[in-house]
């Protein structure tokens, strides 16, 4: 097939609801239920690219899925040129801002468009952009929230053994400071020093307390220290990264590259993660990992484990990759975790296919 060919006809998305198996109990939240909308980019050659976003917040897929079906509308008839279609999507809605939900319906959509492309191509994402299929050094990241620290060192072990795991990402922010501190020493003494450690406050401090807070972390050898206060301080960002030894880690809440760019002009961080939903999917990854290439920052990724693999393989400044298996009882071939690294399937595309009849009993349940 002809790629300059390939045709936009429609977007279906779907919306589920999941049960997590270990529910996000963070400082500014606890979530039992994860949304995911469930994309699929219909093409007039049969091609069909898959994509799924996790809004975090279940009512929001009543705003987002028909926002994705309008962009699809809109470009009914375009060809599968995924800066394109990014551009024309974002341009139509630009009178309603270029950030939140409307770059979060276009990078669900972006995604869909790479992955239709990849498919037609009959190559795997990666490869398509320069890349090869190989492992991806991933951290576990789907635990370790606030709990005692006896459950939060047991889990540990668990986590790491899920697939050899060298990195391990906990969560702080407990009502008191002493109770974080135990709650690292006691994985840090079950998991010995082999494991990086890496800790997220998830927003919930305000400078203040933060400066204190990762002061009193600063000399454990921690990978990096994680939004520890509201992510768009980014004068408070820049006294944190100036006075901490320990790396600050931000980008999950990047709406576009060009907010990275700010944050890093600013000197508000040492490394950075953008979130696929946030950056502007693929497309918003590449550009933004120039700008971190450029600029000599280490860059990983948040959630999205499965387009993510696909873009560490030609992303500059590749740091970690972000495991979350939240997604697999809706996918039909979860990717493989061994060895501390998750695997690209050697299959066109991203290698997202639905399991329908996981996706048809969720539905049910709606
Ligand atoms: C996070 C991810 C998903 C839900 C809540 C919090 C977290 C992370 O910030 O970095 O994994
Ligand atoms: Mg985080």
């Amino acid at each position: 097939m002809r790629l300059e060919s390939l045709t936009f006809k429609s977007i279906v998305a779907r919306p589920v609801v999941l049960k997590l198996k270990r529910p996000v109990v963070a400082r500014i939240a606890t979530i039992t239920d994860w949304p995911l909308i469930l994309i699929d980019l219909h093409t007039e050659e049969g091609v069909v690219g898959r994509s799924y976003l996790e809004p975090y917040v279940v009512r929001s897929m009543r705003y987002l899925v028909p926002a994705l079906h309008d962009l699809g509308e809109m470009l009914a008839g375009r060809r599968v040129a995924p800066a394109e279609l990014y551009a024309a999507a974002r341009k139509s809605l630009q009178f309603v801002g270029y950030e939140g939900m409307s770059l979060i319906a276009v990078s669900g959509l972006d995604m869909a468009a790479w992955d239709a492309l990849a498919k037609a191509a009959g190559m795997p994402l990666c490869t398509l952009l320069g890349g090869s299929v190989g492992p991806v050094k991933a951290y576990n990241s789907n635990g370790l929230w606030l709990q005692e620290p006896a459950a939060v060192a047991a889990q540990a072990i668990e986590l790491r053994d899920e697939g050899a795991f060298s990195a391990l990402k906990l969560r702080l922010g407990r009502e008191r400071l002493a109770d974080d501190l135990a709650a690292l020493a006691a994985v840090r003494s079950t998991v010995g020093d082999e494991v990086a450690l890496m800790v997220d406050f998830n927003q919930g401090l305000d400078l203040g307390e933060a400066l204190r807070r990762c002061h009193a972390i600063d000399g454990l050898g921690l990978a990096w220290i994680e939004e520890p206060i509201v992510y768009d301080d980014l004068d408070g960002y820049a006294r944190l990264a100036a006075e901490l030894e320990t790396p600050i880690q931000i980008g999950e809440n990047f709406y576009g590259p060009r907010e990275m760019h700010k944050a890093l002009q600013r000197k508000a961080c040492d490394f950075v993660m953008p979130d696929f939903m946030r950056i502007g999917g693929v497309t918003g990854w590449l550009r933004a990992a120039a700008i971190a290439g450029a600029a000599g920052i280490p860059m990983s990724t948040h959630l999205y484990p499965e387009v993510a693999a696909h873009v560490m393989r030609v992303t500059e400044t590749a740091h970690w990759l972000e495991w979350q298996d939240w997604a697999n009882p809706v996918l039909l071939q979860p990717f493989a975790v061994t060895d501390g690294c998750l695997h690209i399937p050697d299959r066109p595309g991203v290698g997202l296919e639905w399991n329908e009849e996981a996706v048809a009993a969720l539905r049910r349940g709606l």
